[in-house]
């Protein structure tokens, strides 16, 4: 049996300098990123939690609203036989947004996993462009319609394609920040992936030579106790991904991910510490999956409903807004708002895409990798 954990002790708040979907940094339009819509109202207080400030903790819980909405919409074009495969990232959001808001996009390299939609929403994704590479459209950004879903790639937030062989992306981040050592940059690389994925070679290969090198890349492990149907203690032996860490020479840490700002506090510390020229670190960011595996798999085989509802206590929405309605920014009004625009967002990215054409079948070859001679 999977038990929930509960938020660990914290350093001291670190100022947040850079986040998620500054108009500058960001390549995208999208406005939920800029926060430029989903201000605080004149009656919220001004605080900061973590070092965010109001605006920043309110773009977090949209985030994390617009991810679980989006998710839902595509589980109902799933069952409606419209699009064959979702890869679901629920119960993971928290650590997602957490890690990927101490990141400055566009200049800092990520290297994301098949669940990490809320990773890319943070980063300046469009829930437009999420849906029409979901439905397989011709202008979806991350393959035109050549990959599956959730294989990440956009040239313009420096997300690095990835292929379906768990773990590769770990050697390619390790490969990226030794290019950006050698050029004297202070970008960092990010990777991540799951509990699972450190079982593999390529998280020891990756690992090793990143703490031999001193390499500015930061791990991050998904933790959701389950490779599929696999439980973590048929994975490890050792009972943390992140005890792991002292075997390379790095420091590594075990977070709650199911609470966003310990999340966004123990990333900020890694990046400081990587830009720094410190070296890597391995974050594990305890979660857990609330649906199964993918639209193909059924988890009743592996694990009870009982321990799902669990850890649903701990669903990182819940935590979140009971965080900020207790500092005073988030409430009742801003909270219908924020479901109520997330809501219109997936409306209008499942209209668009669903309209958008499909690839020309003329051009099955392009940005094929080999072509037949
Ligand atoms: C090298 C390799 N082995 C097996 C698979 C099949 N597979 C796809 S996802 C997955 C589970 C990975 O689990 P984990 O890394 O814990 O991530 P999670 O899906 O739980 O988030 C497996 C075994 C694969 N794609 N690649």
């Amino acid at each position: 049996m999977i038990e929930p954990t509960t938020a660990s002790e914290r350093d001291q708040a670190q100022p947040g300098e850079s986040f998620a979907g500054a108009p500058e940094t960001n390549g995208h339009a999208n406005d939920h990123a800029t926060g430029t819509v989903l201000g605080p109202p004149a009656n919220v207080r001004v605080t900061r939690l973590a070092g965010l400030n109001s605006q920043q903790l309110l773009n977090a819980h949209y985030f994390l609203t617009l991810c679980r909405a989006l998710e839902e919409r595509m589980w109902q074009l799933n069952r409606q036989g419209k699009v064959p495969f979702v890869v679901p990232c629920a119960g993971h959001e928290g650590a997602q947004v957490g890690s990927a808001m101490a990141l400055t996009p566009g200049k800092d390299w990520v290297l994301p996993y098949y669940r990490d939609t809320a990773v890319m929403i943070t980063l300046g994704m469009t829930a437009r462009e999420i849906m029409l590479d979901f439905m397989a459209r011709a202008d979806g950004p991350c393959s035109a319609g050549r990959q599956m879903p959730n294989h990440w790639s956009c040239p313009n937030l420096r997300v690095m394609t990835q292929s379906s062989i768990v773990g590769s992306q770990i050697i390619h981040a390790t490969g990226v920040a030794l290019a950006s050592k050698l050029r004297g940059e202070d970008d960092v690389s990010v990777t991540y992936f799951g509990d699972g994925a450190t079982a593999g070679g390529d998280f020891h290969e990756g690992l090793n030579f990143a703490g031999i090198q001193k390499l500015p890349v930061i791990f991050v492990c998904e933790n959701n106790g389950y490779a599929i149907s696999e439980p973590m203690e048929k994975e490890s032996a050792v009972k943390t991904v992140a005890e792991r860490a002292s075997s390379y020479a790095m420091p590594g840490e075990r977070v709650d991910g199911m609470d966003v700002l310990a999340v966004y506090e123990a990333m900020k510390r890694a990046v400081t510490r990587a830009r720094r020229g410190e070296g890597p670190t391995l974050l594990e960011c305890r979660v857990y999956r609330f649906v199964p595996h993918t639209s193909d798999d059924d988890d009743r085989v592996y694990r009870s409903r009982e321990e799902i509802e669990r850890w649903k206590e701990r669903d990182p929405i819940l935590l979140l807004r009971r965080r900020l309605t207790e500092a005073g920014v988030l409430n009742d009004a801003l909270l219908d708002e924020t479901q109520r625009r997330a809501q219109r967002e997936v409306d209008d990215a499942t209209e668009f895409a669903e309209r958008a054409p499909m690839p020309d079948p003329s051009t099955v070859l392009r940005h094929v990798y080999a072509e037949a001679a």
